[in-house]
């Protein structure tokens, strides 16, 4: 493919993200020729990516491979390929909850799924983990209407929810099989709700864990213990060795200040997320459940039953999540998400004759 050969795209924000969405037949179905063509679409490696869709942080270079599925129990198969900024990468190591949120309205714009005349649900098989989701929106007189009156933390406005609920996932929700470890002298819990974190009180690396994450990324030494911690929780929770890979996800915990169950910053893990993924926070509310983890004692969770606030830099993400009691089964995961469509129409890749700088 040349410079001049254009590709069909849809961008699109999805809950706090943005990036862009594509027909997996309109992309290379090699995935070293796909890769290669999303880096000159994104404008990577550059940290500007002046030269394409991304927008200068992992959280806006993003993709969303769909297509209609093979499988009698989904409408579509979803792919999240997260573009590195800086970096001449693309990865499917991580699923990505707000890219997520526009996969269903893509679905139906882009005829994979038919609309019903009031609200549609369409059934997501998540390539990354495996795993299922349901995403249902309002669909008024069969199209996607995105206005309404859904206000998410992290996103100027309202628009129209996203309802997203997640079956109980087969993987273990503690992958170490502990419910706390200690990892370079530090006590972590390590959870996997459909995103693999790793819990770490923000007091025990000598943070409050109320920075802002422009003076978190400034602390040197703080990065460099969040990754001496990750690349060995790598190991334990089975991922291998994740030297360069963006999971899992370090989350710092500090008691909640604005009536949530529990603050966070998490990390994505290089630069620090302005709110919370949503598999991520999905992650911390099912973590902070299970009894015995290190949230106890920093954590103020509400009732059995009750949504689980998590607060973060911009606001706050609640999850509906169901934990049986003294378990660690998680039996149902729901959140509330908003999608709208930026634009839809071709992108022109940066030549591939064309070094970057
Ligand atoms: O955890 C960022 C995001 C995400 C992922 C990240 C996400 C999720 O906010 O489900 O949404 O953790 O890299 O888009």
């Amino acid at each position: 493919m040349t410079g001049s050969d254009g590709v069909r795209c849809t961008l699109m924000r999805g809950g706090t993200s943005k990036g862009g969405y594509f027909l997996a037949e309109d992309l290379p179905a090699d995935p070293g020729a796909r890769d290669d063509l999303l880096l000159r679409i994104m404008g990577s490696p550059d940290p500007r990516q002046i030269d394409g869709l991304g927008g200068a942080h992992p959280l806006t270079s993003k993709v969303a491979v769909v297509s209609g599925s093979a499988d009698p129990d989904a409408d579509v198969d979803y792919l999240f390929l997260q573009v590195a900024v800086d970096t001449p990468e693309v990865t499917d190591r991580q699923n990505c909850g707000n890219i997520l949120a526009g996969v269903g309205p893509f679905a139906v714009e882009r005829g994979l799924v038919a609309a019903g005349d009031d609200e549609t649900s369409v059934r997501i098989r998540m390539l990354n983990t495996g795993e299922r989701a349901v995403a249902t929106f309002p669909t008024p007189g069969g199209r996607v209407d995105p206005t309404g009156t859904a206000g998410i933390s992290g996103v100027p406005g309202t628009a129209a929810p996203v309802v997203i609920e997640f079956p109980q996932g087969e993987g273990p929700l503690l992958p170490t099989g502990n419910v706390r470890d200690t990892i370079a002298g530090t006590e972590v819990t390590c959870v996997d709700n459909g995103m693999p974190v790793v819990l770490i009180p923000a007091a025990a690396l000598k943070i409050t864990g109320y920075e802002t994450p422009g003076e978190l990324e400034e602390d040197v030494r703080l990065a460099g213990r969040l990754e001496e911690i990750r690349l060995a929780a790598g190991h334990l929770m089975g991922l291998g060795d994740v030297e360069g890979a963006t999971v899992p996800k370090p989350t710092l915990l500090a008691p909640p200040r604005h009536g949530g169950a529990v603050t966070t910053r998490t990390f994505v893990p290089v630069r620090c997320h302005t709110s919370i993924g949503v598999l991520g926070a999905a992650s911390v509310a099912a973590g902070l459940r299970v009894p015995g983890g290190v949230g106890e004692g920093i954590a103020q969770l509400p009732a059995p039953g009750d949504r689980v606030r998590v607060e973060h830099p911009t606001g706050f993400l609640e999850v509906d999540v169901h934990v049986d009691p003294g378990s660690t089964v998680v039996r149902r995961t729901a959140v509330v998400r908003t999608a709208r469509k930026i634009f839809d129409g071709t992108v022109f890749p940066r030549s591939a004759e064309t070094a970057p700088i």
